[in-house]
């Protein structure tokens, strides 16, 4: 393991040298770090603030010291039980750090480095990964949900009992270690405090309208849920030329952020008689071109691909559905020449394209700001989770 730049011309003065220098590396080889987590024990309870021990990173592992990770409701999934994986279990998966310590075997980052950890990773030699656009490499944990590294290994321990991994990142603790697939070197002069966003929320919202849509210039698109993910979903509408962006949302709250990021008019189901679908199908004369799913509600998941035209629109659902529920669809609805597609990170493939989403914030192509209402602390992570239940908050990101 390396953990510390070390002078080279130092280790040939003496040989008292080396071994001093051999005992600094041995020992750091073996160096559990005790750090401050957020641990959720059980389902439907309160995230536990607690001391964990952060194992040393194996082969091919990176230890990571978190400094900002973002409040996204995917985690809210899993404590409300709607997104299984086991307890207990470290969540959290949008974040920003910097590399404390590498594995042997580790060449793409080296302490010191700046980085995003990916809940999508990119081993670049499974089939998704040489796809030319699939970016759902097989070594995901969002489709097996272990809730371990990728060997089946679990780094964290609290209170003598081993702690699972969260989609092979857990970012609500000052250190966490994820496997190399699953992180990437970002720009030194990346601002941490935001660039968390890049991580799930922004990419995933903007990714869906610009890559997995493909969203066309003059085009009408309509987006259900204006949280974080759906409003960078507007965010990508807009910079792909959409003339005409609909929010839709039942919190009235959200549409002066959704007007403020680019959606063009926005619309409260609660205010109608009639199914929402119906109202927007009057709306756009014959169905939107493009549409959205960025609640995570099977209701909104059928009503999204009404609202779209029935002989060329996209639907894209990007909500995370409910565990174990299905939907029955007619499908009329497809035949007539609609496109229903999902996607995870906006189709991005992360470690290729999360370097040049972030060198895009540095040169203010986007605003993440917009995105980030509040600003907390990894002690006040439970209020955090309930600003975004009560609809008070966009994205809450915690400074560690
Ligand atoms: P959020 O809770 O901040 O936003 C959801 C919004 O939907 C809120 O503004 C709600 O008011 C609104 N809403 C709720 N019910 C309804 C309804 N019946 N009709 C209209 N609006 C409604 O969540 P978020 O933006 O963090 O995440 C949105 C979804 O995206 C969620 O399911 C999350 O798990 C998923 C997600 N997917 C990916 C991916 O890779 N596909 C990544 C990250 C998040
Ligand atoms: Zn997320």
């Amino acid at each position: 393991m390396v953990s510390l730049p070390l002078d080279c011309d130092f280790l040939e003065r003496t040989d008292s040298f080396l071994l001093l220098f051999l005992s600094q590396v041995h020992s750091a080889w073996y160096m559990v770090i005790k750090c401050k987590a957020a641990v959720l024990w059980e389902i439907n309870k309160p995230l536990s603030i607690e001391e964990v021990e952060v194992a040393p990173p194996q082969a091919n592992e990176v230890r990571i010291k978190i400094v900002s990770t973002g409040i996204c409701r995917s985690d809210d999934h899993v404590i409300n039980g709607s997104l299984v994986y086991p307890t207990p279990i470290i969540l959290g998966h949008e974040a920003a750090g910097i590399v404390e310590s590498i594995g042997e075997g580790v060449t793409s980052v080296k302490p010191g480095d700046k980085v995003i950890p990916l809940f999508t990773p990119q081993c670049k030699q499974c089939k998704a990964c040489k796809h030319p656009v699939a970016n759902l490499c097989s070594a995901n944990d969002l489709t097996s949900s272990k809730g371990t590294l990728r060997n089946g290994a679990i780094r964290f321990t609290c209170r003598g009992k081993p702690i699972h991994h969260f989609l092979g990142t857990s970012t609500f603790t000052e250190y966490t270690v994820v496997d190399e697939i699953s992180v990437v070197k970002i720009d030194p002069a990346s601002p941490l405090e935001k660039v968390c966003l890049i991580g799930c929320g922004f990419t995933t919202g903007y990714g869906s309208a610009v890559k997995v849509a493909k969203v066309t210039p003059g085009s009408t698109c309509v987006v259900f849920g204006l949280g974080g993910v759906g409003l960078s979903v507007i965010i990508g509408c807009k910079s792909a030329g959409a003339s005409r962006i609909i929010g839709v949302d039942i919190n009235k709250e959200k549409f002066s952020k959704a007007k403020e990021v680019g959606a063009t008019e926005c619309i409260n189901p609660l205010d109608y008689q009639k199914p929402i679908e119906d109202v927007l199908v009057e709306m756009t004369k014959n169905g939107v071109d493009f549409s959205f799913e960025v609640i995570g509600r099977l209701d909104t998941m059928t009503a999204a691909l009404q609202s779209c035209n029935n002989a060329y629109g996209v639907s894209v659902i990007v909500g995370v559905p409910p565990n174990a529920q299905n939907l029955s669809v007619n499908p009329m609805l497809l035949l007539t020449g609609r496109t229903w597609k999902g996607a995870i990170f906006g189709g991005f493939k992360s470690k290729d394209d999360i370097p040049k989403l972030v060198s895009d914030v540095i040169a203010k192509k986007f605003k993440l700001d917009p995105l980030i209402t509040n600003v907390s602390s990894l002690d006040k992570i439970n209020e955090g989770f309930d600003m975004l239940r009560s609809g008070k908050s966009i994205r809450t990101v915690l400074i560690m």
